[in-house]
């Protein structure tokens, strides 16, 4: 049955971020940034690839955007790289940067898409690591003061405006087990990187505020649909940990000015969040949306006697390493990641529960698979088509349900470097030789086409 569509004022956008796809890292002034350092530790990226020309957006954003427009999305989510803006990260300003994402705003205007702009998808500039990164409380004032510059500087011409993008990445994967930037394996004090990462969002909300431009702002959080994989008490125990640590660690500080006390004890850093109390109402600023990077579920089990997590591997989820993830056989991604495309709705109820009506985006949702090119360049990519038919279906029926579901923006729209991964994983609906730099439209590109067609015609109806 085709999906029935959505109200006319629905977003439909396509996301991508700075460092993934921009290339030009040595241009126009940008600095360096924890990318940069990261890509170059041997072993880091499995296929030893790194962002220095990724798609080489930075000079083809032109023709990306009007790809975009001639497939029908009506908006672009992109992110503003930190060091492109503030090189070192405190301090000068670099007016190339600024002027960079002005004309990606401009000529999302003149195609008639709308611009969203992302302040922190991951590339925090590196003297600022340097100086103790998210581990200390600097950070978040200097994230503040970039992104007010920032809006202050665009705010004429972007009116959506996200400050971080999936936190839970940047503290644990960067902090907690080291796979990600800036690589650091530093236990439950990974704990301390996402506090004050919040803590940039609040104070980057007061002063984004104080502007005179009326924009929207808000954050984006990766939630994930989490079930026990049985009714026993262990396994609803599994569930808590993973649902707190995963979820409710940051939804609820940023929308109801308080951390889980749970998670906090699980943790054993209750002493250092008590004396951070202060900072909860700040952290808790209002937003005018809340977006959400829905990809899978996690069914979670405890452990089964004798699953004894190894104290010397770094964690990603401090007070629950043994918090087991269960493969339930149902269908995967390249990534491994389980298909489970009714978990928008939970995901859009956890926001809707603790903030009735305000308005949420799903910011990113898509899936890598193994692309096959054929003869003719075509890449007939039926899983893909099959994981958005899937996922905007639901989003559907979110809205029918009554949750305050308002847009949804496809990852990716183009493939590009997936951190860890380099580019051995493809998300794109549109595909890029990293060689000569073309792009093909997947069939999943044109099946958005079509559905977005379709959307069209039937909210004139
Ligand atoms: O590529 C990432 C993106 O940068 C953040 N959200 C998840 C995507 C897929 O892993």
């Amino acid at each position: 049955m085709p999906t029935p569509a959505l109200p006319a004022d629905f977003v439909w956008g396509t996301a991508t971020a700075s460092y993934q796809i921009e290339g030009a890292v040595a241009e126009d002034g940008r600095g360096p940034s924890i990318w940069d350092t990261f890509t170059r530790l041997p072993g880091a990226i499995s296929d030893g690839t790194n962002g220095d020309r990724a798609d080489d957006h930075y000079h083809r954003y032109a023709d990306d955007i009007a790809l975009m427009a001639r497939l029908g999305f009506n908006a672009y989510r992109f992110s503003i790289a930190w060091p492109r803006i503030v090189p070192a990260g405190t301090g000068e300003v670099n007016q190339a940067g600024l002027d960079f994402y002005r004309r990606i705003a401009e000529t999302c205007h003149e195609h008639g898409i709308t611009p969203w702009a992302t302040l922190y998808h991951w590339d925090l500039p590196q003297p600022l690591e340097d100086a103790g990164g998210w581990l200390v409380p600097e950070t978040a004032q200097a994230f503040a003061d970039y992104a007010a510059l920032t809006h202050e500087a665009l705010g004429d011409v972007v009116e959506h405006w996200i400050t971080l993008n999936e936190p839970w990445c940047s503290a644990l994967l960067g902090y907690g087990n080291g796979v990600h930037a800036p690589g650091k394996q530093v236990g439950s004090d990974a704990l301390k990187a996402a506090h004050h990462l919040l803590l940039g969002h609040g104070l980057a909300v007061q002063k984004m505020r104080a502007s005179g431009h009326g924009s929207t702002i808000g954050i984006t959080l990766n939630l994930y649909s989490v079930r026990p994989a049985s009714d026993s008490a262990a396994d609803a125990e599994a569930a808590r940990r993973s649902d707190g640590l995963g979820n409710r660690f940051f939804l609820d500080p940023v929308l109801l000015g308080s951390y889980p006390r749970d998670v906090l004890a699980d943790a054993g850093v209750q002493e250092w969040f008590g004396e951070r109390t202060d900072d909860l109402p700040v952290i808790a600023a209002p937003l005018d949306f809340v977006g959400i990077n829905y990809y899978s579920r996690h069914t979670v089990a405890a452990p089964e006697d004798g699953q004894f997590s190894d104290p010397s591997v770094p964690s990603a989820s401090p007070g629950s390493e043994r918090v087991v993830n269960v493969d339930t056989g149902a269908p995967k991604t390249f990534m491994g990641w389980e298909v489970h495309p009714d978990g928008i709705l939970d995901v859009v109820a956890m926001v809707a529960e603790r903030t009735p009506g305000t308005p949420v985006y799903i910011t990113e949702n898509g899936a890598a698979y193994d692309d096959q090119v054929a003869p003719d360049g075509s890449v007939d990519d039926e899983d893909r088509c099959h994981y958005l038919e899937l996922h905007t279906q639901a989003c559907a029926d979110a809205v029918a349900a009554g949750l305050p579901l308002r847009g949804y923006f496809a990852w990716s729209f183009l493939d590009n470097f997936e951190w860890a991964f380099g580019e051995s994983r493809r998300f794109g609906i549109v595909r890029v030789d990293y060689e000569t730099q073309e792009r093909t439209v997947k069939r999943s590109g044109w099946w958005f086409r079509d559905f977005l067609a379709g959307q069209q015609q039937g909210s004139q109806a």
